[in-house]
């Protein structure tokens, strides 16, 4: 199949950037379809190190790249991304980056407005953990169908009537936390200096990706966030505002289903999340300690300390089953190197019955007590193997052990942060 989309299977962080990165070298376009500069994307490329957040990755090859209508843009955000990628020396031009006409603008009162409702909830458990970046309030304005969006740049008249719309909805919430009211004509007047620098971008991105398609050209699908994430198949509400699984690549982007091609689900060998929520598995030992300070476990984008744990294969096997994932790439399996013992999570002991699958309801996630087995770890390293026939038993065998559990073959196993570490396993 042409198409690929990838995803994060687990919580996010997975290592999807080194993932796309090496499979958008061999794509013709690269589409982001959800999401917004809640994403960290670093991506090595000649030896240069790029960090994305917003712009698809295909943009540093110079593939023309799609920032489509599921996104959520900050039109801010998005102009300081291309000018820092710009001046490492990577042209960015209207053929290369297609921005979708119909997406959702991100203004400053969604990041304003996220900021302060985490800074108020003060009750047990109402704290989220985002990223600050305003990704929930801007798609709650989009389902409440009062977002300004990206088409709305060009008409001064159009603006003026949607701010209008949106202080009427907005200013309450904010006299509530105690924010000024929303400043119609600062507002309209950071909007129109914005526009000239985005609007040249916009076009109809169906259509873009429309005639891709019939040029047979090799469309990469780019996920952000994980499964868990997901604001449907998450561990809701400690989600994020957008649905992360691969059906969102076809809505998200104006294609239909069959488009979207070859699910890759990235899978860490171990499991971390971060922000605040349910996580079965998670370790507070000297393992978690090792997995953290091994794995670098620490947010490209916001900085913050991932929490750690071992690998879940129940949630996973989820995981393949809501995405659809024809193979997973395994990432950073080298991070387990000189642990003794292994454990994976086979079910969840939740009211003294073990479960095969996470639950819905937040009690029962939270609840969930991990049913591990074990396994023997190796001594071996096994960063920067390069053959499938070097890695050691008992790597393997854990290789193995992993797709039985998940019901998804081990399409690619990645064993560093390097590009050229990943072996093809099929
Ligand atoms: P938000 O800001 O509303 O999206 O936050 C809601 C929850 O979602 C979590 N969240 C994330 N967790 C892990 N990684 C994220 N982004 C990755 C990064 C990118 C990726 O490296 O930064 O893997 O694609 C991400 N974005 C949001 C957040 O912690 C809250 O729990
Ligand atoms: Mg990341």
């Amino acid at each position: 199949m042409a198409n690929v989309a990838v995803v994060g299977a687990q919580w996010g962080d997975e290592g999807k950037g080194k993932i796309v990165d090496w499979l958008s070298n061999r794509a013709d376009m690269v589409v982001r379809f959800q999401g917004g500069h809640n994403a960290g994307h670093t991506l090595v490329v000649d030896g240069k190190v790029y960090k994305l957040a917003l712009l698809p990755s295909g943009v540093v090859q110079g593939k023309p790249s799609i920032i489509g209508n599921g996104v959520v843009v900050d039109p801010w955000h998005l102009v300081g991304e291309i000018e820092k990628i710009q001046a490492q020396g990577v042209a960015i031009t209207p053929d290369i980056l297609t921005i979708a006409d119909n997406a959702c603008l991100i203004l400053p009162i969604h990041p304003a407005l996220d900021v302060a409702r985490e800074a108020a909830a003060s009750a047990p458990g109402a704290k989220i953990g985002t990223t600050g970046r305003g990704i929930g309030p801007a798609y709650e304005d989009k389902v409440g169908r009062r977002a300004i969006r990206v088409c709305d740049l060009a008409n001064e008249e159009d603006l003026k009537v949607k701010i209008d719309r949106l202080r009427s909805h907005h200013d309450p919430l904010r006299a509530g936390l105690g924010l000024e009211p929303i400043d119609p004509a600062a507002l309209l007047a950071q909007l129109l200096e914005i526009a000239p620098k985005i609007l040249p971008y916009v076009k109809p991105a169906w259509r873009v990706l429309d005639q891709a398609q019939k040029a047979g050209k090799r469309v990469l699908f780019e996920g952000a966030q994980g499964a868990f994430l997901d604001v449907d198949h998450g561990t809701y509400p400690y989600v994020t505002s957008s649905n992360t699984v691969a059906g969102q690549a076809a809505a998200g982007s104006g294609i239909g289903p069959r488009g979207v091609g070859y699910v890759l689900g990235i899978v860490k060998a171990y499991t971390t999340r971060v922000g605040e929520g349910p996580f079965a598995c998670e370790l507070n030992d000297e393992v978690g300690q090792h997995l953290a300070v091994v794995g670098r476990e620490i947010g490209v984008n916001t900085g913050r300390s991932r929490r750690c744990g071992w690998f879940d294969a129940v949630l996973v096997r989820q995981s393949v089953a809501i995405n659809g994932i024809d193979g997973i790439a395994l990432t950073k399996l080298d991070v387990l190197d000189g642990l003794k013992t292994l454990k994976i999570c086979v079910g969840y002991r939740i009211n003294g019955e073990v479960l095969d699958y996470l639950p819905s309801s937040l009690k029962d996630q939270a609840s969930a007590e991990p049913v591990f087995e074990e396994l023997e770890g190796w001594t071996e390293s096994t960063g920067g193997v390069r053959s499938f026939k070097d890695l050691n038993a008992h790597a393997l065998k854990y290789v193995r052990r992993i797709e039985e559990l998940i019901g998804a073959p081990v399409a690619l196993l990645s064993t560093s942060p390097e590009r050229d570490d990943t072996i093809l396993m099929r």
